[in-house]
């Protein structure tokens, strides 16, 4: 792989920095008046206008030759072909095999992956189909009504962010909840006021090791037995796991014929639409389920097969390249116009900077240039009442993705036109601005008009969708999932390793037992945390 900054492209891209860069999306548009038109694309039903962005064609072709002359075309083709490509855990990477379609076949070391697949979707399905029609008896007799995901990180986003994105399409006379945190308090809230008897844990971990998630999933056990009169047979009725550690929850005591497994070629922050999307299955059945991996299936044969510049997530991933190296940009938003996407933008950032927040190449050589930008954002409109400020008249030039709705899934009165005006008076706004000779042509006061004026030039990407489904949700998911792959691999980095996670699983581990031991133990930290360790121990009433 060809560092990117060694490749014919890059130059031209400094170049197309310091030319078509400089120049105002005013001009950029007065100069050609249809690039509205033109600098679009569509693809597993996503329309994205890149139009307002501070470029023109022929740095898209630019940047389609860096995407070609880093080998991201052929690394991507390895990824579809099963290829060890994430090498520092020396795994293959084939969250696209979750979502082939039942006739296909992917053989990976001897192994048709999607044979496999499809057995765990079937068994998933026939869970689900158990649970829902209420013919799954929880330990006393009674139906379940309550599911309670225990995870966190990759085992959590994703089914939080799924569930709440899909929730018009959910059973909406179950409750579904989601217990990530340590603190205590995650898992109180979750089970306050809910009835041991009608609920159901799913313990969700790749490694069923974690930390959090096994307190959390003891606790549960225990608050199970309490309300339950301490029979541990109670288990097998209220409890499943999601795991690709068999032994792990055979100790735990949940019997593994309620175990839906997955593979360690599956990435945490690239599962939901394994077993771990187990709790989505729940909430919008099966046959939903198989429409959002038909959804995701679509968006990753069209980053397969589509030409590079008019491939979605190829596009989508070489802005973020253009702003992040060639701007100096440090962060990029993400405003999705739909309460039911509140927590994507959490969801990403998880996506996006776990997966290209490194300082090293594959070969482990460092990086030679910047690499993955901080992600960030919140539902509009409501952040446009907040932070908008700083996008329109702050000192950073943030490019942002506004992602809109045809269809509104509760239309009530006016709410949606209001809702879409705002995507695209913001877009405008931020391209175009407000210049000195608009504000006095309507009389402004002179003193006012330095901070009335709005530079514009702010670039925007409208990703417009018709409705969010199933299907769509698992398109928009995918569009993501190929960008943040397009990116790393032009950045020639392994973007499916997580040692920074890794970490923190191992570090705590030290200051637990000095947290907790009687007598006071030898610390043999920095005076800082040494410090923090007694005053902590002193509050305990430990010395
Ligand atoms: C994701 C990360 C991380 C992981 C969690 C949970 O890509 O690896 O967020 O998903 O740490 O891990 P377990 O599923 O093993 O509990």
């Amino acid at each position: 792989m060809t560092a990117p900054g060694d490749t014919p492209a890059w130059k031209k891209l400094e170049d197309d920095r310091r030319g078509v860069g400089e120049i105002h999306l005013r001009q950029l548009f007065d100069e050609d008046p249809a690039r509205g038109e033109s600098m679009v694309a569509e693809g597993a039903g996503l329309y994205l206008d890149y139009s307002k962005h501070r470029l023109d064609s022929s740095t898209v072709a630019h940047l389609a030759e860096l995407a070609e002359q880093t080998g991201m075309p052929g690394h991507r083709d390895a990824m579809f072909r099963g290829e060890r490509i994430n090498v520092s855990e020396n795994r293959s990477v084939l969250h696209v095999a979750l979502r082939m379609p039942r006739h296909r076949s992917l053989v990976v070391d001897g192994v048709d992956v999607v044979r496999e697949v499809h057995e765990v979707l079937t068994r998933m399905a026939a869970f689900c189909e158990q649970v829902r029609s209420g013919s799954w008896l929880g330990h006393t007799g009674m139906p379940i009504r309550n599911v309670i995901n225990v995870g966190i990180g990759g085992s959590d986003l994703g089914p939080v962010m799924a569930y709440e994105a899909l929730k018009d399409y959910s059973k909406r006379d179950m409750e579904f909840r989601f217990v990530s945190n340590v603190d205590g308090t995650d898992f109180f809230e979750a089970t306050r006021d809910l009835d041991p008897a009608e609920t159901l844990f799913i313990v969700s971990s790749k490694t069923f090791t974690t930390l959090e998630t096994m307190t959390n999933a003891h606790t549960a056990r225990d608050w199970l037995l309490d309300g339950l009169g301490g029979d541990r047979a109670a288990v097998a009725r209220h409890f499943v796991a999601v795991s690709t550690n068999a032994e792990g929850v055979a100790e735990f005591g949940i019997d593994t014929d309620n175990m839906f497994g997955f593979w360690e070629w599956v990435g945490g922050r690239y599962s939901m639409d394994s077993a771990i999307g187990l709790s989505t299955m729940l909430a919008i059945g099966p046959d939903r389920f198989d429409d959002m991996l038909a959804g995701f299936h679509e968006m990753d044969r069209h980053f397969l097969e589509t030409g590079l510049e008019q491939n979605l997530p190829v596009i989508h991933g070489l802005l973020a390249v253009w702003y992040r190296n060639f701007f100096g940009s440090q962060t990029q938003a993400v405003l999705p116009y739909s309460e039911y996407l509140h927590r994507f933008p959490a969801y990403l950032q998880q996506l996006t900077m776990e997966s290209n927040g490194k300082r090293v190449t594959l070969a482990g050589q460092p990086v030679s240039t910047d690499t993955g930008a901080v992600f960030w954002g919140e539902p509009g409109t409501n952040g446009q009442h907040s932070f908008y400020q700083l996008l329109h008249q702050g000192t950073e030039m943030i490019p942002c993705d506004f992602i809109g709705f045809n269809h509104a899934l509760n239309p009530l009165g006016e709410h949606q036109d209001l809702l879409v005006s705002n995507v695209f008076a913001q877009t405008e706004a931020l391209a175009f601005g407000k210049t000195v000779e608009q504000l006095e042509a309507e009389g402004v006061d002179a003193a006012l008009i330095p901070h009335r004026t709005f530079p514009g030039n702010r670039p925007t990407s409208t990703i417009m969708v018709d409705r969010l489904t199933p299907h769509s949700l698992g398109a928009l998911v995918a569009l993501y999932e190929h960008s943040v792959f397009t990116q790393g691999a032009i950045w020639g980095i392994d973007s499916f390793d997580q040692w920074g996670v890794e970490l923190g699983k191992a570090l705590a581990q030290k200051i637990i037992p000095e947290l907790t031991a009687e007598a006071s133990p030898e610390l043999d930290h920095d005076s800082s945390t040494s410090n923090l360790i007694r005053r902590y121990r002193k509050a305990q009433g430990r010395n």
